[in-house]
């Protein structure tokens, strides 16, 4: 083991809080969704019953209706805001009101063959009927076009927070109500790395309309301020559908997986709404405006990890990467060098986030792309080795942004790029 084997393991045992990991000390105290779910690829090459347990905690906090919460408020602490009380869900334990990029299922199968595939494995079979009830959920709640995309309601909900896909649809966000609030999370990091004032005032008025409404799926998803059919999580929700098949066919769960199969079946056709042709990527699109972003991000990459798109489509996308190769020092950006409001150290408006290069990555391998796959991972790897474990990192200089010491940046390191 090297000495950044071993810093990672510290890493992850010094954020875990019993049974759950923060992902940093002080800036996020609390247990987030796709953090836990990347974060379990890291415990599974040294503890893999604490794999399994990051799991289980995420999901024992499932709503009713089977959406798996953004964030599980297990202990008090007054260092991040929104907290709780802003929230004012009304679940136990304390949650967020929404949901982020359901990568879970494909964790559970990845987890699950390491371990044999055994299709009695029992923890495997709990986790599959939280998958199944979430992405049911998804199905439900988050596809008002019956295309098999995947509709967010917060841009929270996307995991790339402030990524520039989403300006015109928060500009037209009412503000006049928001009220006065403490945030914390500049008192943690450099402002400069994170959004901006007027965006997070956009932020908490999309908050308080579903916290206005109870929390109602249905309503929010109708009538809220922002709907956007996110790239991000309509291929990570595909992708992920795809291994919960696999999991349903091994389990002999036929309805399931029939349901399962159609639903593949109408997001594979439905991705072609996402595609622009003029700039040669999948972009996501507003779902009240049916306006394209038309913006390259990291996230348009992830069609190769969700296995859509044609031999042309699949070029100009390696033809857009290969653009961003020759304009920056590292891959892969949040958000193509030049284009509106790009900014190589402000959150998801440029800098690299290792788990999408990760997803990123596994789906070029997937598709003959060995080498743009192994640009990644070793860049990936020479950012850890040069920054630290970061949050971020910018993709012109290399330096770490955001929080340090950060759990699903040691997870990459075990799991892929160390
Ligand atoms: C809001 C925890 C989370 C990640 C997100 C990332 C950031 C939170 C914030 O941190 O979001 O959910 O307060 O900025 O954008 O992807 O899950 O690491």
């Amino acid at each position: 083991m090297t000495d950044l084997d071993h810093r990672a393991r510290d890493i992850l045992c010094r954020n875990d809080r019993g049974g759950y990991t923060v992902p940093t000390h002080g800036l996020y105290p609390f247990q987030w969704n796709w953090d836990s779910a990347f974060v379990a690829l890291g415990f599974a090459g040294f503890d893999r019953d604490r794999a399994w347990q990051e799991l289980e905690t995420l999901v024992s906090a499932q709503w009713a209706d089977g959406m798996i919460p953004h964030i599980v408020f297990h202990q008090h602490d007054e260092g991040y805001f929104p907290g709780p009380g802003v929230w004012a869900t009304g679940q136990t334990p304390p949650t967020s009101g929404i949901t982020q990029p359901p990568v879970l299922a494909t964790v559970v199968r990845r987890l699950w063959e390491e371990e044999g595939a055994d299709p009695a494995h029992p923890r495997m079979r709990a986790l599959y009927r939280a998958c199944l009830a979430s992405h049911r959920w998804f199905h439900t709640y988050r596809d008002p076009l019956g295309n098999g995309l995947a509709m967010v309601t917060h841009n929270w909900e996307t995991g790339r927070d402030n990524s520039s896909e989403w300006d015109e649809a928060l500009a037209r966000v009412d503000t006049s109500g928001v009220g006065s609030y403490q945030r914390r999370d500049t008192g943690h990091v450099d402002a400069a790395m994170r959004p901006k004032q007027s965006e997070y005032d956009r932020y908490v008025a999309i908050l308080q309309f579903g916290r206005d409404c109870g929390w109602d799926h249905r309503r929010i998803a109708d009538e809220g301020p922002f709907r956007m059919i996110d790239v991000g999580t309509s291929m990570i929700l595909l992708r992920a559908n795809r291994d919960l098949l696999i999991l349903a066919e091994a389990i002999g769960d036929a309805p399931a997986a029939a349901e399962l199969r159609a639903r593949i079946a109408l997001s594979e056709q439905g991705m072609d709404w996402l595609w622009n042709e003029e700039v040669g990527a999948y972009c996501s699109r507003d779902a009240t405006t049916g306006a394209s972003s038309a913006l390259v991000t990291n996230a348009s990459f992830l069609a190769f990890y969700a296995g859509v798109g044609t031999p042309a489509r699949h070029a100009r996308l390696i033809a857009a990467l290969a653009r961003i190769e020759a304009g920056t020092r590292f891959l892969l950006p949040s958000l193509e060098a030049g284009s509106r409001d790009y900014d190589h150290r402000r959150y998801w408006r440029g800098p690299i986030w290792l788990v999408v290069s990760y997803m990123v990555a596994l789906g070029l391998a997937e598709h003959g792309e060995a080498a743009w796959s192994e640009r990644l991972r070793r860049d990936s790897a020479r950012l850890i080795e040069a920054a630290g474990f970061y949050e971020s990192f910018s993709p012109e200089t290399g330096e770490g942004s955001g929080g340090g010491d950060f759990s699903w940046t040691a997870a990459m390191w075990l799991a892929w790029c160390g």
